[in-house]
């Protein structure tokens, strides 16, 4: 089994979700850079400031800051035998930067396939359940957008690594369609 996976899907697609499910049944380091930057603004950091008003808005903190951040986690012992990567890369160039870091070989690429209707409803209920400043109807249509614009080309990007899962359904339905696509990569 791949212990180099990355998760991509649209925001809502369940992919933190699914990414700890997966992360705990294989054993290996979950790494999700939406997670890292809320932490960063949560501690009031340098880079949590730069981050702050661009997450709230939908956009993306910029390419240089967030492979950082990457780069530096893949470089700790524990992602050394593996790793899921979680929202990351979310372009072209951060798949780029990626591929010529320490750790490049991705061996599959997840996709979780979710439509607009579903990920509109699972994120507004997020949003009043937990009030996270970025999952409001306006926000949430323009991070898709973006998806559609930024990271979308991923799929051709990685081409043949990609395993397409449904992303509808209860959360262990997803996670055993995951996990079969997994054992047969
Ligand atoms: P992320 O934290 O990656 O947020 P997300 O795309 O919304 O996905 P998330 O993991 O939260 O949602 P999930 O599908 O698990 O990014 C947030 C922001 O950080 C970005 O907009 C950007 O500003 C910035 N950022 C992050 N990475 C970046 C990068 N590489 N470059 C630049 N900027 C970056 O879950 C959604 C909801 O659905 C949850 O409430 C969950 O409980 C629910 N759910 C999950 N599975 C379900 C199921 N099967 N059925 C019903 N509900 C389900």
């Amino acid at each position: 089994m791949p212990r180099r996976i990355l998760l991509l899907g649209p925001p809502g697609s369940g992919k933190g979700t699914q990414a700890a499910l997966i992360s705990k049944a294989l054993g290996i380091p979950h790494i999700s850079t939406g997670e890292m930057l809320r932490d960063a603004v949560s501690a009031g950091t340098e880079l949590g400031a730069k981050a702050e008003a661009l997450m709230a808005a939908g956009d993306f903190v910029p390419d240089d800051l967030v492979v950082a951040i990457v780069d530096e986690r893949l470089r700790q012992d524990d992602a050394q035998s593996g790793f899921l990567l979680d929202g990351f890369p979310r372009n072209v160039a951060q798949a780029e930067a990626l591929g010529s870091s320490s750790a490049p070989d991705i061996g599959t690429v997840i996709l979780l396939k979710v439509d607009t209707d579903e990920i509109v409803k699972r994120l507004m209920k997020r949003g009043a359940e937990q009030g996270r400043a970025d999952d409001n109807e306006e926000t949430v249509r323009r991070r898709l957008e973006i998806y559609q614009a930024e990271t979308a080309p991923l799929v051709e990007f990685y081409g043949s690594s990609v395993l397409a899962v449904d992303g509808i359904g209860t959360i262990d339905d997803v996670f055993a369609r995951v996990a079969l696509a997994l054992s047969g990569s």
